[in-house]
């Protein structure tokens, strides 16, 4: 096994600066950015991150769903990877995903400037579509990857602007030849931001992550009828506004009595004709439903159903949902998450072990090979907000140990 203890670090200045480059393809007010999923932003995006991938002379390979892979091909057999995404929300901060992809850009080029070779090529993924926020579910890009959805499903989920996804991969220039699933690597590490306030409240700098909580997403329809808002005694409507409000309060106040790690969203609420003077025909919501333990996760969509039956009743409405995505929890690989809390801890850093709240490619990832995450604090636990902010010298610790996670990985087998 080649020594890897030779003590390396980061350019911490190189990877600031790619990280505010790619910053300014789609800055928006207050320091964030809009990338969403496919759009001309994220194209833009995509084709820098490209060029920094060529100028490292890795090869660079774009799959049917356009996920985007630099190799260093050095040593022989399958790379470690890492990576990450670099779509946005539309009010998407500048290290969500992105961080992760240039620090493993970072590692690789830390390497290089030091002659130091692997036994084992290293890869850094660029996911599309993990945000979901465009084109429903989030991780799209990597769970295609490892084979969780069919290439010709995913080219047809239509975007919440109307769009095909295969139609926009194919405009913006990433509709590429290689095959999904893709190949398995060797390991997959994933360097994210908490997007949590837990680190920062802890004075930890670094996370071990051991896992990622269950998601559900539904679209709910809400039909009723439209009336005129002067006219219509109250006990004659059949109000879809008021439905959904109901509904909205109903998944806050579960949330509050399942506790734990029960979280509840309702996070866009479309309505129909939405003008000042008509009580709606239609109301058309998403809700968010998460937590670390699938069996409590169940309850928590049984009571939703239930309560959806009742309401319908109740306002003289009609309720259809849609599933938008569904992952159950998972558990990342041991022996990865401890070598990342004995090679942080190595680097003198504070660690501790957490699940993510928010989802990760390295989810869909951990389907294939060995996986874990490494995370790094959010000041304020703020994210996907434009003022979403980690410091520079928690950023640079973060690659660090991920350069170190690598390294290791490339030395070592797993059998
Ligand atoms: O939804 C999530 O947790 C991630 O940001 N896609
Ligand atoms: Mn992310
Ligand atoms: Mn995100």
């Amino acid at each position: 096994m080649r020594s890897t203890t030779q003590a390396l670090s980061v350019n911490g200045v190189r990877l600031m600066q790619r990280i505010m480059a790619l910053a300014e393809v789609g800055a928006i007010d207050g320091g964030g950015c809009n990338r969403l999923a496919l759009t001309d932003a994220d194209r833009d995006g995509r084709d820098l991150v490209r060029s920094w991938m060529v100028d490292l002379g890795l090869v660079v390979t774009v799959d049917a769903v356009g996920n985007m892979i630099g190799t260093w091909n050095v040593g022989s057999g399958a790379p470690v990877m890492t990576g990450s995404h670099i779509d946005t929300v539309r009010t998407g901060g500048k290290y969500d995903g992105n961080y992760g992809v240039l620090a493993g850009l970072e590692v690789i080029e830390t390497m290089q400037d030091a002659g130091i070779e692997p036994s084992r090529p290293l890869a850094v993924g660029v996911f599309t579509d993990e945000e979901g926020a465009r084109f429903a579910p989030d991780m799209l890009g990597s769970l295609v990857y490892a084979g969780g959805m069919s290439v010709e499903e995913a080219h047809d989920v239509i975007a919440i602007d109307g769009a095909r996804l295969g139609d926009e991969l194919e405009r913006i220039g990433y509709l590429g030849a290689m095959p999904c699933p893709g190949a398995a690597p060797h390991a997959f590490v994933e360097l994210h931001i908490e997007q949590g306030p837990l680190l920062e409240v802890n004075g930890v700098r670094i996370g071990a992550v051991t896992g990622v909580q269950g998601i559900s997403w539904q679209e709910v329809t809400i039909q009723g009828q439209s009336n005129h808002a002067g006219t219509t005694p109250m006990h004659l409507r059949r109000d879809p506004a008021y439905a959904a409000a109901a509904l909205t309060v109903f998944v806050r106040e579960l949330a509050g009595r399942f506790g734990g790690h029960q979280v509840c969203t309702v996070g866009k609420v479309d309505l129909h004709p939405n003008l000042t003077n008509v009580v709606p025909s239609r109301a058309v919501l998403t809700l968010d439903v998460r937590n670390t333990d699938e069996l409590v996760l169940q309850r928590a969509e049984a009571e939703i159903d239930a309560f959806c039956s009742e309401l319908a009743e109740r306002e003289n409405v009609a309720i259809t949902r849609r599933s938008l995505a569904r992952f159950e929890p998972v558990v990342f690989d041991e022996r990865v998450v401890s070598m990342v809390e004995r090679l942080a801890a190595a680097r003198g850093n504070t660690v501790q072990r957490m699940p993510s709240g928010a989802g990760h490619d390295a989810q869909m990832i951990a389907r294939m090979c060995p996986t874990a995450m490494i995370f790094v604090p959010s000041h304020k636990g703020l994210s996907h907000n434009v003022a979403e902010h980690t410091d520079e010298a928690d950023l640079v610790a973060g690659a660090d140990v991920l350069l170190d996670t690598m390294r290791e990985l490339a030395e070592m087998s797993f059998s």
